[in-house]
């Protein structure tokens, strides 16, 4: 299956699948089910029991239009979430744009730093996560959630977004970042717009980015432009919980395009997908095209 491997996570030979614990009280797409910090971590524990390879945790919502939470807030949702997951040997990732965020929660046991900016966020977040020495997601982004509708525009998503993914890459790595510890993520629904099909486009293109030699993580789960897809014949998006099959059928084709990890809401159809993917793509040889080993070591633009 995908060839890529981070160190300090598991290696099953396959697309990972990463469960999404959000606490929050207002998510894009699970506001408020698990804001409650043992809710929470209960939460964890049965997405990890339904196949979850990695639990995500996050205390802000990114959701579009979403306003800031407070350092402390943000601090004070997660630590204790990832406290006992980590306790309990889940590889727990956190989903933050601070550094200081992410330096407490790779201290109570925080495995990956997933940051939605790419470091744009926060300028002291690279470093934080090169002494850490833990994987980072680098996302693409454009800015944050109240105003990232109005930057959804490109002549060219594919090549923009890579383009700018792989600056932040750059800048990353000139932070002393291992280029080992990189996961790149095209940031599906950050400043692209379901109306012009950026997302869709970033998914049928995935080789462009897994071709970069970095792994690969789609986030697809609920987001809005898979309810306008699924909309009714009046044009009623779908709400978000009604696309989680659709979210399967991307996390099949994403793990077949040669992705790294999948992160979805509901984890056993996905990580029965994932399966799937793996086993059509061991059946069809070794010349199977992207999920291949890539000879070249990732790609280098400094
Ligand atoms: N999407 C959301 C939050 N975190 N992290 C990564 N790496 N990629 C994503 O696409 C992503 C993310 C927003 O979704 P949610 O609020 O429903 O969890």
């Amino acid at each position: 299956m995908t060839s890529a491997v981070v160190p300090g996570l598991p290696q099953p030979g396959r697309c990972l699948v990463m469960g999404v614990v959000n606490v929050t009280p207002d998510s894009f797409s699970d506001g408020g089910a698990w804001f409650d910090p043992e809710k929470a971590v209960r939460h964890g524990f049965d997405l990890v029991a339904e196949g979850a390879d990695i639990v995500d945790v996050g205390g802000e919502s990114t959701r579009p239009g979403a306003q800031r939470v407070s350092r402390e807030e943000e601090l004070r949702r997660v630590v204790p979430v990832i406290e006992a997951l980590a306790a309990g040997g889940v590889p727990v990732s956190v989903d933050t744009m601070r550094a200081e965020v992410a330096e407490a929660a790779v201290a109570a046991g925080a495995r990956l730093v997933n940051d939605v900016s790419g470091g744009l966020a926060d300028p002291g977040m690279p470093r934080v996560v090169a002494a850490a020495g833990v994987p980072y997601v680098v996302m693409h982004w454009r800015g944050h959630s109240h105003d990232m509708h109005s930057r959804a525009v490109y002549a060219d998503v594919v090549a923009e977004v890579r383009e700018e993914l792989l600056r932040r890459v750059d800048a990353v790595l000139a932070e002393g970042v291992d280029p080992s510890m990189i996961v790149l993520d095209p940031g599906l629904g950050f400043a692209k717009s379901p109306e012009a099909g950026h997302n869709w486009a970033l998914l049928a293109h995935l080789a462009a980015f897994a071709a970069t030699g970095y792994p690969v993580l789609v986030g697809a789960s609920r987001k809005r432009f898979l309810g306008r897809l699924l909309a009714a014949p009046d044009g009623t998006p779908r709400p978000f919980a009604g696309s989680d099959d659709a979210t399967v059928a991307i996390t099949a084709l994403a793990a077949a395009a040669g992705a790294w990890c999948a992160r979805v809401h509901r984890v056993r159809p996905n990580a029965d997908a994932v399966r799937v993917a793996a086993a059509v793509t061991a059946a069809a040889g070794p010349a199977a095209g992207p999920t291949t080993p890539a000879a070249d070591p990732p790609e280098g633009r400094a």
